[in-house]
């Protein structure tokens, strides 16, 4: 039987939470947790609990975050998750984040066509060390670093091969899919690999994200997060758990308006068994902390303008409710987020005027407008996320150059299109409204 790329990517995600309960078991709380979160939201809400996703896609939700070394390592990444009917996504650049900058630059892999979003929206966010910017590491270590990633081997050549033929022929056999996700579920899982412990110290005092790419021989998932229709509810159970939470929930601040882009919060997973092998060769047992689980709601994708908006009032959270308009009306009609358009089932027998605008069928009740939720990330929560976890300051130069890095940059280094994730938004709004205006 043949098993397409779509199903091989619910099977994915499925058996990376299987792997990451194992793990990190607070992993498997915070799961129980969202599904009784999202169950009452459902009872309390009603339809209006999906307006942004169905409650299978929600409940199916999760992302995930990996961390690389060089764009050879991300290139690779690229075919295993194209095999799964993932593409690159934005390009996010870490190093100059606050509160704390991260010498990486990030991009997200995921489906971009609205019905595979909808069959399973699986997507990881991929962020890869920038070993040549000198405000983090000096010639030196630069040097190291790369000659250390140039020798390790992340994938298995099969696990590549099988991913290129998924690729090429949208699925593969049952046999081979089986192997495939069995190999690339490996790829991600924590190893057992002794550590080089002064190796990884050294790196750890530039940065823990870097010593956690660049200090051991494989990678690994950081975190899965899961989606909650209610991330307050989520936070204050957790709480009630007696597991700790990050300080706050990073993004906007709770309100009666409509919910945009993200909202995102952590806990710091316990030590893990780690085994190190210390400067005299001797191979010690020892623990690691750099896992965390992490929750996120999701919003209203918010065009260019509604960014800009988006960040003045976050900069001024005090006065976000008068600064962000309060319904999903008013961001529509100051063309703030995205919207998809449908024929209205109650729509006046008289034909609009020929090349009317969606904002004038809107307004004749001849279509009728539904928000497009944001399925990309946010520099600024992901910043806050990366730092909360860390537990050193880590170090930085500032007077030293950095390195130029752009989205066309990494489409480059990888060979592959790197999508805009507003051209993507804007796309499937074009297309739907072009159909709804053929239908009338
Ligand atoms: C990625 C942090 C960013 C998010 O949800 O914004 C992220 C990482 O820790 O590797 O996952
Ligand atoms: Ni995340």
């Amino acid at each position: 039987m043949f098993v397409d790329s779509t199903t091989l990517r619910a099977r994915f995600a499925g058996r990376l939470s299987d792997l990451y309960g194992k793990e990190v078991p607070a992993y498997t709380t915070l799961l129980e947790v969202s599904q009784q979160v999202n169950k009452r939201v459902l009872e309390r809400d009603g339809a209006d609990a999906e307006r942004l996703g169905s409650i299978d896609r929600v409940t199916a939700e999760r992302h995930g975050a990996i961390r690389v070394g060089s764009p050879a390592e991300l290139a690779q990444v690229a075919r295993v998750f194209s095999a799964l009917g993932m593409s690159p996504t934005g390009f996010y650049d870490l190093r100059d984040a606050h509160p704390r900058p991260i010498p990486v630059v990030s991009t997200a892999f995921r489906p971009t066509d609205r019905t595979e979003l909808a069959k399973n929206p699986f997507r990881v966010f991929t962020s890869m060390l920038v070993p040549e910017d000198r405000r983090f590491f000096d010639a030196d270590l630069e040097r190291r670093l790369k000659q250390f990633i140039s020798r390790r081997r992340l994938f298995d050549p099969e696990v590549l091969e099988l991913a290129d033929r998924a690729e090429a022929d949208g699925g593969l056999q049952a046999d081979a899919a089986g192997r495939f996700l069995d190999l690339a579920t490996a790829s991600f899982a924590l190893s057992g690999e002794p550590v080089d412990r002064a190796w990884y110290d050294e790196l750890e005092r530039v940065s823990g994200v870097a010593a956690d790419i660049g200090g051991v021989t494989t990678t690994h998932i950081n975190h899965l997060t899961p989606r909650v229709l209610d991330i307050d509810e989520l936070y204050a159970d957790m709480q009630a758990r007696g597991i700790e939470m990050i300080d706050k929930i990073q993004g906007p601040p709770r309100w009666d308006g409509p919910d945009v882009l993200l909202r995102q919060t952590s806990f710091r997973a316990l030590a893990e068994p780690r085994r190190y092998r210390e400067a005299d060769g001797s191979i010690v047992d020892g623990t690691m902390r750099v896992r965390f689980g992490e929750v996120e709601a999701r919003g209203i994708a918010l065009t260019p303008a509604g960014r800009d908006l988006y960040d003045k009032a976050m900069a001024d959270q005090d006065h976000w409710a008068e600064l962000m308009p309060g319904s999903e009306q008013e961001l529509h009609d100051q063309r703030l987020a995205y919207f998809g358009y449908r024929v209205s089932p109650a729509r006046p027998a008289a034909a609009p005027v020929p090349g009317a605008t969606p904002y004038e069928l809107v307004a004749g009740g001849w279509i009728v407008a539904e928000p497009i939720v944001y399925e990309d990330f946010l520099p600024r929560s992901a910043a806050g996320i990366f730092a909360s976890n860390l537990s050193e300051a880590g170090t930085m130069d500032s007077d030293q150059g950095g390195a130029e890095r752009d989205l066309g940059w990494l489409a480059e280094r990888i060979g592959r299109t790197v999508h805009v994730p507003e051209d993507l938004y804007l796309a499937e709004s074009t297309a739907s409204f072009e159909a709804a205006a053929e239908a009338l």
